[in-house]
C-alpha cells in the first residue's frame, strides 16, 4: 500500500479559521532570523521540509515545501560558500531531498539507497559539501512528493555573478493538480482501457506545430507523439498562476539575470519572453557560449540562465507555455510604478512540442577535454501509454542491472528512444556533455538533464570522477515511478 504523498487538504473554513491569508504562498515558518553574512555565520544553514498552504484557482491547497533560513523557499549561497545545511524534516512523513545537478559525495546526494535511507519525520540530517555555482534546485526523491511541491530553488552565486551586478530573478515552474499524486498515477496505470479522461492526445495536441518535432510525428500510420500525460488544474510560476502573477519590480537600468527552473513533475514548457529577447548564458547551471532567443524550450528538471536588458521602464511578462497546449503561466518584470495589465491565462495557439532546437545551438563554455570514451553504454528507452509503463533496456526499477563504470574512465551513454514520448534523462553526481544527437556529433552543452526526443537518440559523455551509486532516470515523475530508472555504479562501493 502506497503511503499517501499529499498532505490532506484543508477546507476553506479550516483555512479561514486558522487565520491563513487566502492569497499567495504562505511560508509555514515565521521569519525569525535573517541569514547572517557567510563569514560571520557560525551555525549551519537550516532548511525545513514541511507543509504550507497555497491558493490555487481561488481554492486552498495544502502542499509540501522547503523553506530556507530566511523564510523563503530554498537556499541561495554566496560565492565560495559551502553547502553546510541541516535539513529538518517537519513534513509529517519521511522524506529525502536531492540537490539536483550538484556533485556531492554520493551519500549526500539525497537518493533513498539502502545506505542512505529517507529521514523520518521529526529528525534532522546534516550535509556539508563544496557546491558548484549556478542555477540548481532541490526536490524530494521520496515517492511522488515532488508532485506535491516538495521542491525549491538552490542558487549558488559565483564571483562573476557578484561582479556582474545584475538583478537576479528566479522563476520556478510547477504543474499542479487538486488530485493526489496517487490518484493521478492511478488514472494513468489503470489497465481497463478507460483512459478517456486522460488528455493523451497524440495528434490532437500536436496540431499547429512548426517545430522539428513534426518530423517525428509523421512517422507512419498510427504513430503519433504523446504529450502531457496528466490533465493538470494549474501551472504555477513561483507558486502563483497568471490570474495573480508575481510582479518583480526591476531596478533602474533593467539589467536582469533570469534563472528559470522547470520543477514540474510531468510538464515541459516554452519560455516566451514576449517582446523581449534574451541571451542564454548557462544551462543546468553550466555556462554556454551566448545564444540569443525569445522562445526557449525547457524540458522537465532543466534550467536556463537568461540575461535580459529591459528596453524601457515598462512591464514585461515572462511566459511559460505548456507544450501542446495554450495554457501558460509566468511572472511580470515591471519597473517601479509601471502599471501591470491583466494577462490572459492562455496563449492564442498551442505551443509545439519541446524539442532539441536550442540544444543543437548550444556549445559548452568549458567542454570536456578531448578524449575517446573508454566505455560506451547503450540504453534503450521504451514504454507506452497503455499499459502505462516505462523501461530502460527492458528493465523496470527497482529490478535493474546497474550500468557499471570505473573511476578514471571517460564514459559515453548512448540513449536510444524507442517510444513516442520524449524523455528528459537525468544523471546524478556528474555533469555530462551532449556529444551527439541522432548520431551526428556535436560539442554541445555540459549539463545534467537532456531531452531524448521520440524515436531519436542522444549521446552524452562524462568523466567518471565521483565514485558511488548514482541514479540515472527519466525526470518525468510518472515515467520514473513506473520503472524508467536505473543505476550507474562504480565497483567496490563502501
Ligand atoms: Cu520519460
Amino acid at each position: 500500500m502506497r503511503e499517501s504523498e499529499r498532505p490532506t487538504f484543508l477546507t476553506r473554513r479550516q483555512i479561514l479559521a486558522s487565520g491563513v491569508a487566502m492569497a499567495g504562498a504562505i511560508p509555514f515558518l515565521p521569519t525569525t532570523r535573517a541569514a547572517a553574512a557567510p563569514e560571520t555565520r557560525a551555525a549551519k544553514l537550516r532548511l525545513t521540509a514541511g507543509t504550507r498552504t497555497l491558493a490555487v484557482n481561488g481554492k486552498p491547497a495544502r502542499v509540501f515545501g522547503l523553506i530556507g533560513p530566511n523564510g523563503n523557499p530554498g537556499i541561495t549561497l554566496s560565492a565560495g560558500e559551502r553547502f553546510d545545511v541541516d535539513l529538518v524534516n517537519q513534513a509529517g512523513t519521511s522524506t529525502i531531498i536531492h540537490w539536483h545537478g550538484q556533485l556531492p559525495p554520493w551519500r549526500q546526494d539525497g537518493f533513498p539507497w539502502p545506505q542512505t535511507p529517507p529521514i523520518p519525520t521529526g529528525e534532522t540530517h546534516s550535509y556539508d559539501y563544496a557546491p558548484i555555482a549556478g542555477t540548481y534546485w532541490m526536490h524530494s526523491h521520496q515517492g511522488m512528493q515532488e508532485q506535491s511541491l516538495m521542491t525549491a530553488p538552490l542558487i549558488v552565486r559565483s564571483a562573476e555573478d557578484v561582479r556582474a551586478d545584475r538583478q537576479e530573478v528566479v522563476l520556478m515552474l510547477h504543474d499542479f493538480s487538486f488530485r493526489t499524486p496517487d490518484e493521478l498515477l492511478a488514472g494513468l496505470t489503470k489497465s481497463n482501457g478507460s483512459q478517456s479522461e486522460m488528455p493523451k492526445t497524440g495528434m490532437d495536441n500536436a496540431m499547429n506545430m512548426g517545430s522539428e518535432a513534426m518530423g517525428a510525428m509523421n512517422m507512419g500510420p498510427g504513430m503519433a507523439m504523446d504529450l502531457n500525460d496528466i490533465d493538470y488544474d494549474a501551472f504555477l510560476a513561483n507558486d502563483r498562476t497568471l490570474a495573480d502573477p508575481e510582479v518583480v519590480r526591476t531596478e533602474p537600468g533593467g539589467r536582469v539575470r533570469l534563472r528559470l527552473i522547470n520543477a514540474a513533475s510531468s510538464t515541459q514548457f516554452w519560455i516566451d519572453l514576449g517582446a523581449l529577447s534574451g541571451t542564454v548564458v548557462a544551462v543546468d547551471g553550466h555556462p554556454v557560449r551566448p545564444v540569443r532567443g525569445s522562445r526557449l524550450p525547457l524540458a522537465m528538471a532543466q534550467r536556463l540562465d537568461v540575461l535580459i536588458d529591459l528596453p524601457g521602464n515598462g512591464a514585461y511578462p515572462i511566459f511559460a507555455q505548456v507544450e501542446g497546449k495554450p495554457a501558460r503561466t509566468g511572472i511580470v518584470l515591471a519597473a517601479s510604478g509601471a502599471p501591470v495589465s491583466r494577462l490572459a491565462a492562455e496563449a492564442g495557439e498551442n505551443a509545439p512540442p519541446v524539442d532539441l532546437s536550442l540544444e543543437r545551438r548550444l556549445e559548452a563554455a568549458i567542454p570536456l577535454a578531448p578524449r575517446a570514451p573508454d566505455l560506451t553504454h547503450r540504453v534503450i528507452l521504451a514504454g507506452a501509454m497503455a499499459p502505462y509503463a516505462w523501461s530502460l533496456n527492458g528493465e523496470y526499477w527497482p529490478n535493474i542491472t546497474p550500468l557499471m563504470i570505473a573511476h578514471g574512465q571517460r564514459v559515453a551513454i548512448e540513449m536510444v528512444n524507442h517510444s513516442m514520448m520524449a524523455h528528459p534523462m537525468h544523471l546524478h553526481g556528474h555533469a555530462f556533455q551532449v556529444v551527439a544527437i541522432n548520431g551526428a556529433p556535436l560539442a554541445g552543452a555540459v549539463r545534467d538533464t537532456v531531452l531524448v526526443p521520440p524515436m531519436g537518440s542522444v549521446t552524452i559523455a562524462f568523466d567518471a570522477d565521483n565514485p558511488g551509486r548514482w541514479a540515472f532516470h527519466c525526470h518525468n515523475l510518472y515515467h520514473q515511478i513506473t520503472g524508467m530508472m536505473t543505476e550507474v555504479r562504480y565497483p567496490a562501493i563502501i
